[in-house]
């Protein structure tokens, strides 16, 4: 049983700012990752041993490959060390210039591939409901020295990619997606690696599907996979000629072993992360300032993240009173994604980093509060963290005061 379904829920009603016991008698963190079952990912371990092949295009990474596109319905899907060497290939593979027009509220690998391939980031505001790249002002971002526009599906939401895919095809820009939040999400009837030039995934633990450390590159077109294949290994053609400026950017086969041995439990992780979800989406209801992200239509939703926007005003406290009164909690909540990647020393100086040419992503990266969830995650601590929520709601100017004091 993991740790977080074992861990007791105590009786206290009153918050533990407050004086009360703490919600749990061990944390809960924001996210936990699944681990396969011991037998399958042994056998698969016992195959790399006898093998004596760890890495460098091995049988498990080529076998993961093949079921990852599989399931994730594209043409390719090529396997990377992490998400953020994907992008960086990725980028690099399009021989793009200039400028490339993105996202602040991202995590912050997004922005430093654009920076790591000598591109200058654009930095473009979000929806305030959707928290994805508006296209309205991306059009108006767009210059000759624009070359693509990355855009991140955030917390698995897809973005406006009909609308996006038109400023590409009017502009002759290319469009890079990071779904390192997306596994598995299907929109308008089709899997999310199938929109724009190429998607990158992150297979990182903290991901619903991962291979520990770990990434990938997808697309609809399977004509970039050499290129892609040769900047993952150095730019290594053969034993006589290397040409283009690689990187080492291969997931081992022990990764790959993990991956392999997780991808039959991705549906009863994603079931029962949609359980959680629903339950946390009724037991949150009517309270007084809370919102949430604006999902997109006509999409299989893989439940990522659980995300509450919080109003201060309308609550009683604001996201950060509330992410420090449940940490008292022992309720792990993350503040993805503050600061923005606008505010970072690197790329405040940019004029497009101006705070109030980003109004909704500052309002959104100073109201956004991540929920612990995970496939694993008891029902009932769910409820606990949602009455915590509620109690500390109810004793809103007792809470602010006692945080003031500590
Ligand atoms: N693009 C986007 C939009 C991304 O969000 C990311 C990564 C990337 C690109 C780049 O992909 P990678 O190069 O990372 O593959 C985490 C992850 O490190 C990062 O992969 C992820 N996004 C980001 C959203 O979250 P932190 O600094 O929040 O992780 P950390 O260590 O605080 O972990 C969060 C919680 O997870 C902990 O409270 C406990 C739990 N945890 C974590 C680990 C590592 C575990 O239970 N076990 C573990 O092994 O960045």
């Amino acid at each position: 049983m993991p740790a977080s379904a074992r861990s007791s829920v105590l009786a206290s009603s009153t918050p533990a700012v407050l004086g009360g016991a703490p919600a749990f008698d061990e944390p809960i963190y924001v996210t936990r990752p699944r681990v396969p079952p011991a037998p399958r990912f042994n056998a698969l371990l016992a195959q790399i041993f006898e093998a004596r092949w760890f890495t460098n295009n091995g049988a498990i990474v080529r076998e993961l490959e093949a079921a990852l596109a599989e399931r994730l319905g594209v043409a390719f899907c090529r396997t990377f060390c992490n998400g953020t060497a994907a992008l960086q290939v990725a980028l690099r593979a399009l021989d793009l210039h200039g400028e490339v027009i993105t996202t602040p509220f991202t995590f912050p690998a997004t922005v430093h591939a654009i920076e790591w391939n000598a591109l200058t980031p654009v930095f473009c505001d979000i929806d305030r409901n959707t928290y994805n790249l508006d296209p309205a002002r991306v059009a108006e971002l767009i210059t000759p020295r624009t070359s693509a526009i990355l855009a991140v599906h955030v917390f698995g939401n897809p973005c406006e990619v009909d609308a996006l895919a038109a400023l590409g095809r009017a502009h002759g820009l290319r469009i890079v997606y990071d779904a390192a939040h997306a596994f598995g999400v299907r929109h308008r009837g089709r899997p999310i690696g199938q929109f724009g030039d190429v998607s990158i995934l992150s297979f990182h633990a903290t991901k619903l599907f991962h291979t520990a450390e770990g990434g990938a590159l997808m697309g609809p077109d399977a004509s970039k996979v050499a290129r892609l294949e040769l900047l993952r290994n150095f730019g290594i053609v053969n034993q006589d000629e290397v040409c283009g400026v690689g990187l080492n950017g291969k997931l081992s086969e022990l990764h790959a072993a993990l991956g392999l041995a997780l991808l039959d439990d991705v549906d009863a992780e994603l079931a029962a992360r949609a359980k959680l979800a629903a339950r946390y989406g009724e037991g949150l209801a009517g309270i007084a300032g809370l919102s949430s992200q604006q999902p997109a239509p006509e999409t299989e939703h893989n439940h990522a993240y659980s995300i509450i926007e919080v109003d201060p005003e309308a609550f009683g406290l604001s996201r950060d009173e509330l992410h420090a009164a449940l940490g008292a909690e022992q309720i792990v909540t993350r503040k993805y994604f503050h600061p923005l990647c606008s505010q970072n020393v690197a790329y405040r100086g940019l004029p497009s980093a101006d705070p109030q040419r980003l109004p909704n992503a500052h309002a959104v990266a100073a109201r956004v509060l991540c929920l612990p969830l995970y496939g694993e995650l008891a029902a009932d601590a769910v409820d606990r963290i949602i009455e915590r929520i509620r109690a500390l709601h109810a004793a809103a100017p007792r809470v602010r005061a006692a945080l003031q004091q500590a």
